[in-house]
Parts: structure tokens; sequence; C-alpha cells
């Protein structure tokens, strides 16, 4: 029965890529419950368990509802006025001594599943105009896009595996049933994985650990850490040489092809087997497998770009893709077509090494420099050293390379802003922090991860609640901002005016654009249309209006987002179509099969690697943990330690480790204790701790997090070991040394390995 006051609000889940329709009941401003939302179309009534946790997140007691300033240790609730005029003097009074440069900006993963921080970012960061631009991604997913901004010409423009109708699915180095899904967006990824086998599909898994969507596949196959790039190419080279390779597929629409097949002589499956610890045999007939299959997709995600050949593996499993004939083929790799956002003009020229950073002269990434540099760039004297730091939805501390130098280094800061919605490691850190909006007080459209969705779909969310008259949402929060950080002192209304000059920026480009639905239309009407919405929902609104399914301001009946709100679950705009030539933005208008840069890297790959190696670490997450940040809701934390080391029993025997045991693990940067846990769900000679622990610092406060403290694995990841084209950190393949701790056996008694 629904009481008088119950309410039910739909919308999505704003906590992953998989972009679930939640149904959130509440009661006089307070959730009751939340579950799957059945009429969704995209996810039918599916949810995880954090989707279920937004109820703790949004009541959470520790989450930052007000502007904090910081005074020695102790912090203080201040007006935004007061937080808005100390940020202004701390920000300015570095530009004005040291330059724009000084001040860095590090930008979180939260922000890619946020409207006002993808909106209105840009805003900010051009109006600071500092070149020190990091963002989580390159500990994350950079080379992918690097690689297809070189393949395709624009970095979005990665193909999508054909989940829901490919027949044979290769996943390397990914995690779906637990990650639910990266760079392929799709509610309920078991349920997809299981309607493949059930349609007589088959399911590859090759990662160093039996993961849970291992132990589903129907094989599965161990691989040492960091030499997906010799196995990949092994790939290459038998579909050559065994004449498997499609190489009239998109025949007229290719470059390169000859200088792939080359390169991949060098790599028979018997020379490269024993480094990757594959058979030569299983090796051929996964590339047999391939090519055999009626439409097969190869995908790889944080295992294969967080490793020291991030970008040429990334590279190789789209090479694989054309040659094999899947790529912009139902049931293989595509392109979607996304309602909004999607890009269309050619490139005038790659996003890439168009300048370098100071200290290690790293080249720029589209458009950030990696944050491995971060920390020299911050603790190196000289000319446009960092003095001041801006952090939007990140946690750098607990997820960036040798965490141990940053958390020094940004001691010595002269200012630090934070927006954030909690005191933790990062922000502890900052003079000023300024509170984001919980996900429920937000509207939400996921701008992002429809680009990359298995499907296309189009979905408006409005705020299930509305915030305090008091609070400012996050675009007027980024906004003030981007007002502040100039020469002249922003009067009130500022902010307002520069909103209205952005969209007018937006509509000017488009009617001037040949490419554009809007060419040669009078951009007074436009504006006229999208009256009544500012900020995000008038953003969106234009970009869904003028987007491949809109109304084009002229058009009945096309997509708008009234429109959206009329239809609260979503609308399915259906399966992915082939897009090429349409889609590439090359110079060339083709696909570039062998980019210069990244062909390049293929002779490090040719050397043998002289680094004597112990063992290696890598990582893992886990279905109730998100990063670094969901820490600290009850409901996700209940359970047995997940921030183990996960050791097979050989080597726990070898090592005189076992289950339960704490263990010394040391690399190159640093050490830690932590529990072992053995299984041989993992391979011998292997390591894996999950990130984002190590929630042990003063000053925060986030008391449940702490209460399951563990370790912070990215103390013992080397800034300087990158994936050379990219920048990207290696994260997974960190040689490292495991001993018993002196102390014995861990605090907690006996610890059971999870599901992995
Ligand atoms: N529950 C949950 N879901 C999440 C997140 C989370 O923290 N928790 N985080 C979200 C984010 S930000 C991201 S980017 C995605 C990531 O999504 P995924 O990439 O699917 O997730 P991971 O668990 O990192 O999977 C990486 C896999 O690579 C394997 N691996 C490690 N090293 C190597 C190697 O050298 N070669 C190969 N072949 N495999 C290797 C690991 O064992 C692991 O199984 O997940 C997202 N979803
Ligand atoms: N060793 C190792 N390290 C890794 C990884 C790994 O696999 N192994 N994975 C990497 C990956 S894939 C990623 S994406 C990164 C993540 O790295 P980060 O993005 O730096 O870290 P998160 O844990 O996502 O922290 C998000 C921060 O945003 C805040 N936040 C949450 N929601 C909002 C919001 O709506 N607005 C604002 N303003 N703030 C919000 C949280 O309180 C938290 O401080 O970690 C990377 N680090
Ligand atoms: S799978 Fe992701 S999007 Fe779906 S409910 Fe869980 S966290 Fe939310
Ligand atoms: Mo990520």
């Amino acid at each position: 029965m629904t009481t008088a006051e119950e309410k039910i609000h739909y919308r999505t889940c704003p906590l992953c890529e998989a972009t679930c329709g939640l149904e959130i009941h509440t009661v006089n401003g307070e959730v009751t419950h939340i579950e799957g939302d059945k009429k969704d179309p995209f996810s039918k009534g599916y949810l995880c368990p954090k989707g279920f946790s937004l109820k703790e997140l949004h009541h959470d007691p520790e989450r930052i509802r007000e502007p904090m300033i910081r005074k020695g240790t102790e912090w203080f609730t201040v007006s935004y006025e007061e937080a808005f005029k100390e940020v202004r003097k701390g920000l300015r009074r570095v530009i004005e001594k040291y330059g724009r440069d000084a001040v860095g900006v590090y930008l979180g993963n939260p922000n890619v599943h946020n409207l006002s921080g993808l909106l209105y970012l840009p805003l900010f960061l051009r109006a600071l105009g500092s070149r020190n631009q990091y963002s989580a991604s390159t500990v994350d997913q950079i080379p992918k896009q690097l690689a297809a901004e070189f393949m395709y010409g624009s970095d979005f423009s990665i193909p999508i595996p054909d989940i829901d109708r490919t027949q044979y699915f290769l996943v390397i180095g990914a995690n779906p049933i637990v990650s639910n899904g990266s760079l392929m967006t799709g509610p309920n990824m078991r349920g997809r994985l299981k309607a493949l086998q059930d349609r007589g599909g088959r399911l590859v898994v090759v990662d160093p650990i039996r993961t849970a969507t291992a132990k589903v596949a129907d094989d599965h196959h161990f691989i040492k850490p960091g030499t997906d790039g010799y196995f990949l190419f092994s790939i290459l080279h038998t579909l050559f040489d065994e004449k498997l390779a499609k190489e009239t597929h998109l025949s007229g629409h290719v470059n390169g092809l000859e200088t792939v097949k080359e390169l991949a002589k060098d790599f028979p499956p018997d020379k490269v087997a024993s480094i990757c610890g594959l058979d030569s045999e299983t090796i051929r007939t996964i590339a047999r497998d391939i090519s055999s299959a009626t439409c097969a997709a190869v995908y790889g995600r944080m295992g294969t770009c967080t490793q020291t050949f991030g970008t040429v593996n990334s590279w190789l499993i789209d090479v694989i893709n054309v040659v094999t004939g899947n790529l912009d083929r139902e049931g293989g790799v595509m392109f979607t077509t996304p309602a909004a956002g999607g890009k269309t003009s050619k490139k005038k020229g790659y996003r890439f090494d168009r300048f370098r950073s100071r200290v290690s002269e790293l080249p720029e990434v589209l458009g950030e420099l990696p944050v491995a540099c971060l920390a020299e760039e911050m603790d190196t004297p000289g000319e446009g050293q960092i003095r001041a730091f801006v952090t939007v939805a990140g946690n750098p501390i607990l997820s960036t390379p040798n965490s141990k130098r940053l958390q020094n280094s940004i001691k010595n800061l002269d200012f630090m802003v934070s927006i954030d919605c909690y005191l933790n490691e990062t922000t502890r850190n900052a003079n000023v922090i300024l509170p984001a909006p919980t996900p429920l007080e937000r509207s939400h459209y996921d701008l992002s991860f429809y680009q990359l969705s298995v499907r296309n779909i189009s979905h408006y969310s409005p705020p299930v609640f509305e915030k305090k008259e008091s609070q400012l949402d996050e675009w007027e929060i980024l906004l003030k901002l981007a007002t502040l950080v100039g020469e002249e002192e922003p009067d009130d209304n500022a902010a307002a005016k520069l909103d209205e000059k952005s969209i007018h920026y937006l509509i000017k480009k488009d009617v001037q654009n040949e490419q554009s639905p809007l060419f040669d239309q009078d951009p007074k009407e436009i504006i006229s249309v999208l009256e009544g919405r500012i900020g995000p929902e008038r953003m969106l609104d234009y970009m869904l209006r003028s987007g491949p399914y809109g109304d084009h301001f002229k058009k009945q009946g096309g997509l708008s987002l009234n429109k959206l709100e009329q239809n609260p679950h979503g609308i399915d705009l259906g399966a992915l179509k082939p897009r090429i030539p349409e889609v590439l933005l090359t110079h060339t208008g083709k696909v570039e099969l062998a980019p210069e840069v990244i062909v390049k890297d293929v002779a490090r790959l040719k050397e043998e690697s002289s680094e004597q190696v112990d063992m290696v670490l890598i990582g893992r997450r886990n279905l109730r943990s998100n990063n670094s940040w969901m820490h600290n809701l009850p409901v996700l934390m209940k359970g047995k330690d997940r921030c183990t080391l996960l050791l097979h029993p050989e080597d726990g025997k070898r090592l005189d480790l076992q289950d339960g045991d704490l263990a010394q693990v040391l690399s190159d940067t640093g050490s830690l204790e932590v529990n072992v846990a053995l299984t041989e769900d993992i391979m011998p000679g292997v390591g894996s701790i999950p990130h984002g622990y190590g929630h042990n610092l003063d000053g925060m406060k986030m008391t449940v997090a702490k209460e399951n403290k563990g370790v912070n694995t990215n103390i013992l990841s080397n800034e300087k070991r990158l994936d050379a084209v990219s920048g990207t950190a290696v994260l997974n393949g960190i040689p490292i040394v495991v001993r018993k701790a002196n102390s014995g056996r861990n605090e907690h008694g006996f610890v059971r390995s999870e599901s992995i």
C-alpha cells in the first residue's frame, strides 16, 4: 500500500558506468527504500548493492553539507560568501605571484558521472588557463582514448562490444561481473553474459585472476601481468600466418594494414608463449576461434590499460577487431550514436604532445598531463612549480601512484580548495572545502556513458529532493570558481552572465558549422525556444535537440528534454548501428591502423625485459566498493575484510605464509603490511591488493571507513613506471617482494578470501 506521503522517483544510478534505473521511495524527505526500476528499458529492474546504498549515502551524517574552512587542524563551517572570498584570495595570490600554471587541478572519477562536472568543468578550466590539469584518466582509460584519437580521430570514438549480439567474446583484463562493465555501459553484465552463452556464444577470459567473470566463462586463461602486448601480437601473427585475416573488411576505409602485418611477424606464438605464461596452442586456438565465429568482440579494460604497454594493448585489441572483420559490424565492436554529446568535426590536429610537463617532460595527453607527475610538479622548485591545488571529486592521495610522495608534497602547498562530499585522505589537506550535493539532490544524465553504451539510450533524471535554498548546486559552484580566478573582482551576476555566454557560444558554433543540423538557423530563435531553463538543463536540452535524434528546433516529435521528462523510465533508441565512414574524424577520413606514435612503442616490446622480478602486484575490485569513497556506508562495509593480499597457496608455502598471516609487501617506493588470503584463483607469482583503502590518516572524518581502514596499495606503485606512450601509471604488474611480517599474525584473526 502506498501511504499518502510516499513518493516514487525514477532515476539512473550515477555510481558506476552501468546506468541502472532506480525506483526510489521517499516519505517526507527521507528515502525509505530503493529498488531496481523494472520499467527501465535498459536495466529492467537490475541493481547492485551500491545502487541500494544511495540511501545511506544521502543520509550519511558525515557528508559535508556546508562550506568549510580549515584553520590549523580545526574546521569551521562558513557561508558560501566567506568560502568564495577565501578561495579568490588563495588562488589569486598564487596566480599573481607565480602565474596560472602554478595552480594545479585534479579531477576525479565522479565528475564523469555528474552533469555539472561534465558541462561546467570545461568553463572553469578555460577560465583558469593552467597547463597543470590532471585527472583519474591517467590511472585508468586514457590508453583506450588515445588509441581511439589516433585510429578514428576522436578520443570518445571507442568501439563498444556488441555484447547482446556477439557470438564470441574475448575479455582481457576486465571483470565486468564485478565492475559492472567499463567502456561498455550496460546494466546486468552477468545476465548479458549468460544470454550470450544461452544463444550458443562463447565467453573467454584472459586474466591473472580467476575472477567472477572468469568463473562463468567457457574458458579462462591465466596470463602473466604486463605481457598482453605479446599475447595480442601473437594472435595477430596467427591470423596473418594462417591466412585467417579478413583483409577486405572495411576495404577502402582502412590505412596501414601492411605495417601491422609486418610488425606481427616478430611475434609468433611459440616465441611469446612462455613470456605470457600461456601455451602457444592456446594462443592459436583463440585466434582461430575469433576468426571462425560468426561475429566476435575482443575487449580489454583496466588490466590492459594500467600496465606497461597500455596504449599498445588498446590499439592491438582494435587492430584484431578490424582484421577479423568485426569492427563496425553487428555482434562485433561498434560505435554508438549518442543522443547528446557526439562529435562531428574532423580533426584539426591530434590532442597529444602539444606541450610537456615541466620536470619529467611527459607529453600532454588529450589536454591533460599524466597524474603520475603531479607530485614532482608540486615538490620540484623552479618556475612553474604548482603552489595551489584544486580537487574536484577526486582522492588522488589514495588513487594515484607513489601516494607517500604526494602526501608530502601536498602539505607544502600555499593554498588548496576541494569540491567534495567527504573530509577524506585528500580533502583534509584543503584550506577550503565546497560541498557537493548528494546524487539525490541533483539532476542526472549520463552524457559520457551513453557515448560508450552497448545500446543507444537516453534517460534524464530530475533531482529526487530539492536542495535547501541556501545550498548551491555543483555547476553553480564551478561557474562561481570560473569567475573567481579572473583579474577583475566578479560582480554578483558574473556567474549567470558566464552561463549565458557559454550557451550562446555553443549555438553560434553550430549555426556556423556546415556539418551541424542547425547550420544557418537563427541563434536568437534557438535561444528563445530554450527559454525557461538555465544551467545544465538548458545545455542538455540544447544538446539533445541538436543531436541525431533531436527536433533540430523545427521537427515535430524529435528528442528534447521535455520528451525525456515525459518518459521517466528513459527511452531506448535501439541497438548500435554501423557508422563507418561518417563516424571517422581522422585527417584522412579512414581508420588509421598503424598510428606512428603507437607503432614506435613496439620497439620496446621487442626488447627483452632485464628487470629481475620476484613477484608482481595487481589490483582487483569488489562489488560493494567503488574506488576509495564509498567505504563510509555501513550497508556496504559489512562482512569480511576485503583489503587482503591474495596469494596462490604455492607462493604461501614458499614464503611461509598462511591464510590470515600478516605479510610485508615491499616495492621500490615503499612497503606495507597486509593480511594474506590464499586462493588457487590467482596465478602463482602474482599478488593482488585492491585499491582505494588506507583510511588511517589523521584529520579524516569517515568513521566507518576508518574502522575498515585497509592499506593504500598505491604506496607501492612507482610514479616513474608508466605506459610509455600515454604516461598512464602502471598499477598492474608492479614488481614486489613479499615476506612474513615480523609482527606475525594479523590483528583481526583469521581471514578468508572474499569472492572475486
Ligand atoms: N564494484 C565496483 N565497480 C566498479 C569500480 C569499483 O571500484 N568497484 N570502479 C569503476 C571504475 S572507476 C572502473 S575504471 C571500472 C574498471 O572495470 P574493470 O576493468 O572491469 O575492473 P577491474 O576489476 O579493474 O578489472 C581488471 C582486471 O584485470 C586483471 N589484470 C590485472 N593485470 C593484468 C594484466 O597484466 N593483464 C591482464 N590480461 N589482466 C590483468 C585483474 O585481475 C582484473 O580482473 O570499474 C568500475 N566499476
Ligand atoms: N592501484 C590502483 N589505483 C587505482 C586504480 C586501480 O585499479 N589500482 N583504479 C584507478 C581508477 S580506474 C580510478 S577511476 C581512480 C579513481 O580515483 P579518484 O577519482 O581520485 O578517486 P575516487 O575514489 O573516485 O574519489 C572520488 C572523490 O570524489 C568525491 N565525490 C563523490 N561524489 C562526488 C560528487 O558528486 N561531487 C564531488 N565534487 N565529489 C564527489 C568523493 O568523496 C572522493 O573524494 O582510481 C585509480 N587508482
Ligand atoms: S551496477 Fe552501477 S549503476 Fe547499477 S546500481 Fe550498481 S552502482 Fe548503480
Ligand atoms: Mo576508473
